[in-house]
């Protein structure tokens, strides 16, 4: 509230009728509903005031209260009027006056309406003292909304902070939280009666309390157990939210039978890590023990969530607490995770995972709203916050999929450690894309498990904020601290939260403040570094024994009855133990995150269907792409983009395409054949080379947009273009997450430069390349990384190909068998697929092909930048009709291979370079000698069509050629397969299925094509073979060899005339004959 409308607020609590000069006459007595009365129409009476002149207004007010005299006698004569009561319009006496009213003034009692009476016009002093006073309270209870959190006893061990839980109502309140207020007013007014503002909900139905009244119960909303940060949200209607929530007397009543819910839910928490303290004392769990009111934590949110409506919540979390989440909020059976503990071979496909990093899903029934809800947690790597993009992007999408455009139906839940909220930038990204309109989640639950200790850390050395939630404020989220050994201040804060986010839909933050009583893990000495601390967390009893002796005070539960609950559960636990330790191998397939029930059903495999599409259908989609919106004449486009659309329809005409169109037509086509087709990161819309434009704008008319790929077929699937925040890591997480909801949908994250993936390196190291072998989770996503040597310095040239080649998981010294279905067992076998696309068309088959497979695979395609406009790089219709298909390699066809014995040299590259090296050998009149051959899906690598390059040009000496430098690019990736290729015998190996020891994914998804194997618990000696070896037993000891630029640090030059003589030296070292 800025201070004129304080001011005017404050006015506004005087009462008509009370007599001038009565001591606080007008801070109390009035009632609430007079005093928030309406202006009334007698406002227009006092025209000398505006809204923007309410500065001055409250100049003078200000002045007057100090000394009426130094005001003008009219502003005197106001100012006594309005505060004795004059009514609305009656308070103003005109000054004798030179100038007319302006026309744009508005009165004060606009502003204080409840001002004035003219009948009370009186000379009568205002006490200073009154006004001193009054301002005080306001000041007062502001303070405590504002700051009561930073002296609120949050800290279970009480090192941080000033606990006042056992302040008296009568001491002075903290001067931390209200400063000089108290100069004012003191001890000695306690017993003072003031009336409160609307500001406050501390009166519950009473107007006006006593001071001591007052202050107590701020304290008791603001410093006890809870520590509420709200007052920088910008919303007045959230903070009156909040303070009502926090402020009302009695608002965290709980009934007896609420309370033995809680009881036992802590009961189960605590019992479960002792549980596994005693089975497996020298295991690493990451126990939570300090912090055992998670459980019942997260059970009230989801509780009450879903009586709000929620049916699906997704979440994600760090390692601390997370089997014990695993088991007593999402109800995973026991013995899957004593069976994790127990060190068994695993029974199925899939390197696994640590067990505190493992997911799961389960659809269960909320016991207490007696609703069916599906509950997901995200599998995650061992980097902390890494997941929350993921989390938001598979909750948007299950949004997005359910038409649950609030997200009313379907909730994040992140959990986080402090040292992590506060230190990992991610957390920071992930925020900024809460209230993106494509990318919002419509409110996230944050709850941190502050232990005040991050493995031997503590907060005074890792971070400079005072909070560790303070990273939360960005986004204007309600921060609410609240000590974890208070369980029922936490179920508060937790049922707050859950309103909050049903409410307003945005963030919030739950902040347990609690203690870690292990070490980092169960093995590690907390003393080493952490000797007082630790000290007063043996002193500490465990939180189940403070509540029950606290329920048991209270008669809510009896010694005996909080006994009984926990013996149940241990009986329970023992059971599970017995029952797992009669298994003897694990299954990662237990532990899926994001089930796709239905999509390999009656699937074969090995199958994938065709990618050409009929000419009539690229022809429409091309039509559409080239046209302005139906309603043209009203749009107002861009004429440079009328020209571009015009060279569009000009191909068309000529039934060829560019590589945007290229795009356009697989999308387009995908989107007709109702795959939902999802495209973000920075600048898609119009793509960072002004090339794609997907997004006309309209000239005059802001927020008018047409997007022609939504509009290509009545009944197509959605398409999804969106410029995204400039975040890597959180961005592509959240496409990522997005794309594990659905498996039919293209979703694809393009950067700006390839090379900007580096920031987002954790999704691509942990998540994309190893997801499926960790934790079985296919993925079908695109990313589009921009990728060549354009003379455009060092960090716009390079996507890194080499990284994500070295990160592909086929075998360089292992030749896959030869068989009719070669390509498709690669691409089921390697974790990725990267390419790099030559032509239009090929894009085109490879973005399709996403979908035509049976199975998904991330795809990494370096997309080029010249050759968006390059004259030769475009396709005709006939390499996109039915009948036509992504081209691994695109094998020479020019001269040299109508006489292949002829060639002398076989060249093998990669993307752009092809078109240099074709014009230069154009120049060099060498098109008969040289062949030059394109590899466009570089992994899994294409042996079986290299081979039959290289057999074709038996006399040809074999030379990679690339444009990045030697210790970049493909070179250290092609060269021994290369080398495998040519020598078959020594490399023959059986198809990789037959080698496996374990249940292979397909198999486990298609059983029915796998009868000898059942798809729960097939041994892994029974797993049938598959298709019989078809590999060539050939020897060709050619080896090749490597022209283009040498080594370096950097991955280009930042000299454009370095550049084309780098340039010119690769075009000669790789024809020069
Ligand atoms: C990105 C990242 N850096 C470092 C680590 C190693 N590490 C694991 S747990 C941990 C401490 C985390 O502290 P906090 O977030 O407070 O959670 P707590 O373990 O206390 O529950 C660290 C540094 C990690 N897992 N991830």
């Amino acid at each position: 509230m800025n201070r004129a409308r304080a001011m005017s607020y404050l006015l506004s609590r005087a009462s008509p009728g009370m007599p001038l000069g009565a001591s606080r006459a007008w801070l109390i007595g009035a009632t609430r509903s007079k005093a928030s009365a309406p202006p009334s129409a007698a406002l227009a009476a006092e025209p000398f005031l505006n809204g923007s002149s309410s500065n001055y207004v409250e100049e003078m007010y200000t002045a007057w209260l100090s000394d009426p005299k130094s005001v003008h006698q009219s502003w005197d004569t106001f100012f006594r009027n309005a505060v004795s009561g004059a009514r609305p319009g009656e308070a103003y006496t005109a000054p004798p006056s030179l100038a007319e009213p302006q026309a744009n003034h508005v009165p004060l009692t606009s502003l204080a309406p409840a001002l004035a009476s003219p009948q009370m016009v009186s000379d009568a002093p205002i006490s200073d003292k009154v006004i001193d006073d009054h301002l005080a309270v306001q000041g007062i209870i502001r303070a405590y909304q504002a700051r009561g959190h930073l002296v609120a006893a949050l800290d279970p061990l009480g090192i941080d902070r000033e606990a006042l839980s056992e302040r008296h109502p009568t001491t002075l309140p903290s001067k931390t939280v209200v400063r000089n207020y108290f100069d004012y007013i003191g001890e000695s007014d306690m017993e003072r009666s003031f009336k409160l503002p609307l500001s406050t909900f501390v009166g519950g139905s009473e107007t006006t309390l006593p001071l001591k009244e007052i202050i107590k119960r701020l304290e008791d909303a603001y410093c006890r157990s809870i520590g509420v940060e709200f007052m920088f949200i910008n919303s007045l209607e959230q903070c009156n939210w909040i303070r009502q929530k926090f402020e009302t007397p009695g608002i965290m009543y709980m009934s007896a039978q609420e309370k033995r819910l809680l009881l036992a839910r802590l009961t189960r928490s605590h019992g479960f890590e002792a549980f596994l303290a005693r089975k497996f004392s020298s295991e690493k769990r990451f126990g939570l023990e300090g912090c055992e009111i998670l459980i019942p934590a997260m059970k009230q949110v989801i509780d009450r969530s879903t009586s709000l409506g929620v049916e699906s919540f997704v979440m994600g979390m760090p390692h601390r607490g997370r089997l014990n989440v695993l088991s007593n909020v999402c109800r995973k059976p026991l013995e899957h995770i004593f069976c994790q503990f127990a060190g068994l071979d695993t029974g199925d496909e899939g390197s696994g995972d640590v067990k505190y990093h493992l997911g799961t899903y389960v659809e269960r029934l909320n016991r207490v709203t007696n609703k069916n809800i599906r509950l997901a947690i995200v599998a995650n790597p061992s980097h902390l916050e890494a997941v929350n993009p993921v989390v938001q992007g598979k909750t948007r999408a299950e949004q997005f999929y359910h038409g649950d455009s609030e997200g009313n139906k379907v909730l994040s839940v992140l959990l986080h450690g402090d040292a992590a909220f506060s230190g990992q930038g991610i957390v920071y990204e992930t925020f900024h894309l809460s209230e993106l309109p494509q990318y919002t989640t419509h409110g996230t639950i944050h709850v941190v498990v502050n232990n005040q200790i991050g493995f031997t850390t503590d907060p005074r050395m890792s971070r400079s904020s005072p909070y560790c939630t303070d990273v939360a404020r960005v986004v204007n989220a309600p921060i609410f601290h609240v000590n974890a050994d208070d369980p029922e201040a936490v179920m508060h804060v937790c049922n707050v939260a859950a309103d909050w986010r049903h409410t307003f839909h945005k963030d919030v933050v739950i902040d347990l403040v609690c203690y870690r009583r292990n070490g980092h893990n169960e093995i590690d000495e907390p003393m080493f570094t952490q000797p007082l601390m630790y000290n007063r967390i043996r002193k500490l009893k465990p939180c189940i024994d403070l509540y029950s002796d606290k329920l048991v005070s209270e008669g809510v539960v009896t010694k005996e009855e909080a006994k009984e609950v926990r013996d149940k559960y241990e009986k329970i636990l023992e059971e599970a133990f017995a029952a797992a330790k009669m298994e003897t191998r694990v299954f990662n397939k237990h532990w899926i995150d994001s089930p796709w029930s239905g999509f390999f059903e009656g699937k074969d495999p090995l199958r994938a269907s065709p990618t050409g599409i009929h000419e009539d259908t690229i022809t429409h989609i091309c039509r559409r792409f080239s046209s302005a919106p139906p309603n043209a004449s009203d749009f107002v486009i861009h004429r440079g983009l009328q020209r571009i659309l015009n060279a569009r329809m000009e191909m068309v005409k000529e039934r060829t395409i560019d590589w945007a169109m290229g795009e356009a037509v697989a999308f387009g086509s995908l989107l007709k054949e109702g795959i939902h087709v999802r495209l973000s990161g920075q600048d898609v819309e119009r793509g960072t080379f002004s090339h794609r434009h997907h997004i006309l704008h309209h000239q005059k008319v802001d927020k008018s947009q047409y997007n022609a790929l939504a509009h290509l077929y009545p009944d197509q699937a959605p398409y999804t273009v969106c410029n995204s925040s400039l975040s890597e890591y959180a961005v592509l997480g959240f496409e990522l997450g997005f794309s594990m909801t659905n498996p039919n949908a293209l979703v694809i994250w393009e950067a700006q430069f390839g090379d900007f993936h580096n920031t987002a390196q954790c999704i691509i190291d942990q998540f994309i390349a190893s997801g499926q072998s960790k934790w079985i989770r296919q993925t079908g996503l695109v990313l589009l990384l921009p990728h060549g040597m354009e003379g455009m310095g060092p960090e716009h040239s390079s996507a890194r190909l080499e990284r994500f080649l070295q990160m592909t998981s086929d075998d360089p010294d292992i030749l896959p068998a030869f068989s009719s279905d070669f390509a498709i067992r690669q691409l089921s076998d390697i974790n990725w697929i990267v390419a790099s696309c030559s032509t239009p068309a090929n894009l085109f088959h490879i973005l399709r092909r996403q979908i035509a497979l049976p199975f998904r695979k991330p795809l990494i395609l370096m997309t080029p930048k010249s050759l968006l406009r390059h004259p030769e790089a475009k396709s005709p219709f006939d390499d996109m009709v039915e009948g036509t298909e992504f081209q691994r390699v695109i094998p020479e066809a020019g001269p040299a291979s109508k006489n292949p014995a002829g060639v002398k040299r076989l060249i093998f590259c990669s993307g752009k370079v092809y078109y240099d090296l074709t014009a230069a050998r154009k120049e060099a009149g060498l098109e008969e000698s040289i062949a030059i051959s394109r590899m466009e899906q570089i992994a899994p690598f294409p042996y079986d069509l290299v081979k039959q390059e290289c057999d074709k040009y038996p006399e040809a000496e074999l030379v990679w050629s690339q444009e990045e430098h030697k210790n970049m690019g493909a070179w250290s990736y092609i060269q021994p397969r290369i080398a495998t290729a040519l020598n078959c015998e020594k490399h023959l190996i059986p198809s990789a299925s037959e080698s496996q020891e374990s249940q292979s994914w397909y198999e486990y998804w298609f059983p029915w094509l796998f009868p000898t194997s059942s798809p729960s618990e097939v041994s892994p000696s029974e797993a049938p073979a598959t298709t019989q070896s078809e590999t060539p037993v050939a020897s060709d000891t050619r080896v090749v060899r490597y022209a283009g630029r040498p080594v370096s640090a950097s991955p280009a030059t930042g000299n454009k005339k370095t550049h084309l003589r780098e340039l010119k030296n690769l075009l000669e070292d790789a024809l020069a004959l």
